[in-house]
């Protein structure tokens, strides 16, 4: 029978305590209560047949801590929301300077190989949901979660921000050739995916609800992801180049993936070709 479509397990506002969580707690499946489908790590609602399926992407490197925080609430959350999901951590194994877009359109290409899903979220590591309504689905338009972090003093920081999560189906990523892969250390791809998403004529959605807000990690500049310098360049060029910089230019080398319990990693080194 199909789940509900508002989950009774649902209990608004999340608590949010970070500290003393660690990779091993988070990988208890016991203490989840959650159940295993016959492909690895795909979960679902134990009493009903789930009415979206969702992929969550993370990009990543060298956040462990935050990784563990991630996971322990992020899994509490998808579970009560009765969805069947997959978590996807796509970690750059180099130490270049760290690329959101190209690792997001990783995990994209990967996810979407493996199964057919109803919305694939693009997810930061430091952002924990603050409420378990904050529905992890897709929209007609591209859903943008994260717009009211607890570092903006949970207020749109401004008009057009798509950092952190965002949910795309799989039309509106491809349609949208994903991410740009030529943003090297931080700032400006989610600029650049704000301009993708609205030049070919999605537009983002931001709940109306009071409730949609994010607590963020406090953290320190990663080493590994200076602020990059030509972002405003690149961004300046954005619309020429919807359909040449993203997914359909993707070169995936040297990928490997190792299977946790509660989430799949998958490793990307950049060889020196590219
Ligand atoms: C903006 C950044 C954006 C970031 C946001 C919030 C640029 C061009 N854009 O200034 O990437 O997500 O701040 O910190 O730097």
């Amino acid at each position: 029978e199909l789940c509900p479509k508002t989950s009774p397990l649902l209990k608004g506002t999340i608590t949010i305590n970070l500290s003393g969580l660690t990779i091993n707690e988070t990988e208890s499946t016991k203490k989840m209560s959650l159940y295993w489908l016959s492909v690895p790590l795909y979960r679902r609602p134990s009493d009903c047949k789930c009415r979206n399926k969702t992929a969550i992407i993370v990009p990543f490197r060298d956040r462990e801590q935050h990784l563990s925080y991630f996971l322990y609430y992020l899994h509490r959350l998808l579970h009560r929301q009765q969805l069947c999901y997959v978590i996807f951590v796509v970690d750059q194994n180099d130490d270049k300077p760290f690329n959101r877009g190209r690792l997001s359109n990783v995990g994209f290409k990967y996810a979407s190989n493996l199964s057919n899903f109803d919305c694939y979220i693009i997810h930061d590591v430091d952002m924990i949901a603050e409420d378990d309504r904050i529905m992890y689905t897709c929209n007609r338009q591209v859903v943008h979660y994260t717009f009211l972090l607890s570092k903006f003093n949970y207020n749109l920081v401004y008009h057009g921000y798509a950092g952190g999560g965002i949910g795309y189906t799989k039309e509106q990523f491809e349609k949208t050739n994903g991410f740009p892969n030529e943003y090297y250390g931080w700032g400006g791809e989610d600029d650049d995916i704000n301009i993708r998403i609205n030049e070919k004529g999605f537009g983002i959605y931001r709940s109306p609800e009071p409730f949609y807000r994010f607590t963020m990690i406090r953290h320190g500049r990663d080493s590994g992801n200076p602020p990059y310098v030509g972002r405003m360049e690149r961004l300046g060029k954005a619309r020429q180049r919807i359909d040449v910089d993203g997914l359909n230019s993707l070169v995936i080398t040297n990928l490997k993936e190792v299977k946790h319990k509660t989430y799949t990693r998958i490793y990307i080194t950049r060889s020196r070709s590219c």
